[in-house]
């Protein structure tokens, strides 16, 4: 399946992602073909809506201490829900729909996740650190919620004029 990253201001980012319900070939090629564009493009998470297909699916590859991304790290996420949160962080995300801006957001510092693997399998997750904070920004992708959706106005406001700028730049450049 060729795949391509929806970036932002993309309509396609607003929708609501879908409850998966089969877990077939289909779903199964999805997963094959996000994980390498994810590699390619240096993510860390990315959410199937974000390839634009509105389903509850995504992946997660956190470097280990090391900071090597092996496919062993990889996490595939169906259908996660969150069943308990504690605490707070603050960290600089980024987002492959959001290329070159990052920024500040709060998060729970650590959460509970049920979900599903790809042939359906109920699974449970309890994650701290950055793989607490992908989780979240994924799971807000599912919601049509991006982290600059969480900005201050008036940090919101700089955001879209610089972004205005850089697509502007990079249209120019070609
Ligand atoms: C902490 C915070 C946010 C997340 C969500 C997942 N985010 C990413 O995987 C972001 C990746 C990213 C990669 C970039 O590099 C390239 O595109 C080559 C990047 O740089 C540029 O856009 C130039 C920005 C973001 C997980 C954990
Ligand atoms: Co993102």
């Amino acid at each position: 399946m060729k795949l391509n990253i929806v970036t932002y201001p993309d309509k396609k980012l607003k929708e609501i992602s879908q409850k998966v319900e089969r877990f077939d070939a289909e779903l199964h090629d999805l997963l094959d073909s996000m994980y390498p564009l994810m590699m390619e493009t240096n993510g860390i998470g990315l959410a199937a809506i974000q390839v634009g297909v509105a389903k509850r699916v995504m992946i997660l590859n956190i470097p280990d201490d090391e900071d090597i991304q092996s496919v062993e790290y990889l996490i595939e996420m169906i259908n996660p829900v969150i069943t308990h949160k504690n605490g707070e962080t603050v960290y600089q995300e980024g987002c492959l729909s959001v290329p070159t801006f990052y920024e500040d957001i709060t998060r729970y510092e650590t959460i509970g996740v049920n979900f599903q693997d790809r042939d359906g399998n109920t699974k449970s997750l309890e994650a701290d650190g950055l793989l607490s904070i992908a989780i979240q920004h994924e799971l807000d992708h599912l919601e049509g919620v991006l982290f600059i959706d969480k900005l201050p106005y008036s940090r919101r406001k700089k955001f879209e004029k610089e972004y205005k700028k850089m697509l502007k730049e990079k249209k120019n450049s070609k």
